[in-house]
C-alpha cells in the first residue's frame, strides 16, 4: 500500500497558505543574495504573515504534510475529543502471533469501550501513520520481524528508504505528538539495562519522555531492566513517575518493587489535572504513568524472577546485545513460564488501555 499524494488531498485550507509561505519565502531568501532590499522585503513579509496566523496558527497543521493522521482521529483531535495512542513494537516484537493482532485489536475495542478513539502508530511504507487500519495490524503482526523496530533515532531512514517500521515507545511518542495527541497506552517501557554501568545501554524511551509532551501509561518496567537506575535516570530527565493507586513502582509480571514512585494519584481525574498544570506551565515533557497488573493475573515473584534472571544469563551466553535484548528476552521468558508471562502481559496491557481511555477523557474536558 502507498499513501502518495494523500495528504495533499486531506490537507487543511490553511496548510496550503503555509505552502505558499514557504515557497514565496524561498524565493525572498534567493533574491537576498542580491540585495538588502530583498532581506527587508522578506522581514516584513514575515512579520504581515506571523500576525495573521497569530491567534490561529497551529502546528500540527503544518506536521499534517509529513504523517497519515486517519479521518477518525483527525476529525477526533479537531473536535477535542479523547484520543489514546498505541505502539506497534510491541505487535511486530513485543509478542507472537495471532496473540500480537488479536490483543491489539482488543485494545482499541477497550478505547472505545470507553468512548475515546484509539490511534495505533507505525511507519507505513515509509510513511508516518497514526490510525492503522486492521489490515495493516495484521501485516505487522504477521511479518512482525521483517519490520523494523524503530525508535525515533531510526525515523528518517525508515521514512526515507519507504520502509515499513514497527514503532518503539520513544518513535510513538514523538509521532503521537506530532499528531497532537497526549495519552498513550503500551505495556512496558523501555528503562536502564542490567549492566548499563559497563554497556551504557539506555532505552531511548527515556530521552524521549524526556522531551515530548505525552503521558505514557505502563503497567512500570520490567526486572530485566534495572528498576532502580532507570528511576534515577527518570529523576534526572525531570520525568514525573505517578503510581495510580499505588506507591510502589509496578515491575510489569508484579504489582510491586522495592522501589517508590515519586507521586501517587488515585482517580485518572487527578493524573488528567497534573498533565494539564505541567503543559499548561509549559513544563514540557512527558510523565509516566505507572499502572499496576490486575491482581488475579500477577505472577508469582519467585517464578518471574528466576525466569527473567535465566533468559538474561542465556541472553549473555549468546552475545545478543542493542535492539535485539528486549525482544529476545520478552520470548524467552514466555518459553520458560510455559506462556503465562504472555497471557499476563496481554492483561496487563489491557488494563493500562482501559487507564489510559479514562485520562484522555478527563483530560478533553479540562481542555
Ligand atoms: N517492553 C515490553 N514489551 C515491549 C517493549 C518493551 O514489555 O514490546 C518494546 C517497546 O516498544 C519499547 C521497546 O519501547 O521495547 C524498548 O526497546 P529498547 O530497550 O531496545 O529501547
Ligand atoms: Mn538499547
Amino acid at each position: 500500500m502507498v499513501f502518495k499524494g494523500y495528504f495533499l488531498k486531506k490537507l487543511p485550507k490553511k496548510s496550503y497558505f503555509l505552502m505558499l509561505y514557504k515557497k514565496i519565502d524561498y524565493l525572498i531568501c534567493y533574491l537576498n543574495n542580491y540585495s538588502k532590499f530583498f532581506l527587508f522585503l522578506q522581514y516584513q513579509f514575515m512579520v504581515a504573515f506571523f500576525s495573521y496566523f497569530k491567534y490561529n496558527y497551529n502546528d500540527r497543521e503544518v506536521i499534517f504534510m509529513n504523517i497519515k493522521i486517519n479521518q477518525e482521529v483527525q476529525l477526533a483531535l479537531k473536535e477535542n475529543r479523547p484520543v489514546v495512542a498505541l505502539e506497534s513494537t510491541i505487535i511486530s516484537h513485543g509478542m507472537p502471533y495471532p496473540e500480537n493482532v488479536e490483543t491489539a485489536l482488543n485494545c482499541e475495542k477497550i478505547i472505545r469501550s470507553f468512548g475515546a478513539v484509539p490511534a495505533t502508530i507505525a511507519i507505513i511504507n515509509g510513511v508516518p501513520t497514526v490510525g492503522l487500519t486492521a489490515e495493516e495490524i495484521d501485516f505487522l503482526g504477521k511479518n512482525g520481524k521483517e519490520a523494523f523496530k524503530t525508535s525515533t533515532r531510526d525515523i528518517p531512514y525508515i521514512v526515507s528508504k519507504k520502509y515499513t517500521g514497527a514503532t518503539t515507545v520513544s518513535a510513538t511518542s514523538s509521532i503521537a505528538a506530532m499528531a497532537g495527541i497526549k495519552v498513550f497506552a503500551t505495556g512496558g517501557i523501555g528503562g536502564v539495562h542490567r549492566g548499563a554501568t559497563e554497556t551504557f545501554d539506555i532505552s531511548a524511551d527515556l530521552e524521549e519522555l524526556a522531551e515530548t509532551n505525552i503521558a505514557v501509561v505502563c503497567a512500570g518496567a520490567k526486572s530485566i531492566l534495572d528498576l532502580g537506575l532507570t528511576l534515577e535516570y527518570l529523576e534526572t530527565k525531570r520525568i514525573e513517575v505517578i503510581g495510580y493507586q499505588t506507591d510502589a513502582l509496578p515491575a510489569f509480571y508484579t504489582r510491586t518493587s522495592p522501589f517508590k514512585v515519586n507521586h501517587r494519584l488515585d482517580t485518572p481525574l487527578e493524573i488528567a489535572s497534573l498533565l494539564k498544570t505541567k503543559w499548561d506551565l509549559r513544563l514540557h515533557g512527558g510523565v509516566l504513568i505507572t499502572n499496576p497488573i490486575p491482581e488475579q493475573f500477577s505472577m508469582n515473584e519467585e517464578i518471574i524472577n528466576k525466569a527473567i534472571n535465566e533468559a538474561l544469563e542465556e541472553m549473555n551466553k549468546l552475545g545478543i546485545t542493542g535492539n535485539k535484548k528486549t525482544p529476545y528476552l520478552l520470548a524467552k521468558i514466555k518459553d520458560i513460564t510455559s506462556g503465562n508471562s504472555l497471557a499476563s502481559n496481554i492483561e496487563l496491557v489491557y488494563n493500562n488501555c482501559r487507564l489510559a481511555s479514562q485520562i484522555a477523557i478527563e483530560y478533553c474536558k479540562q481542555c
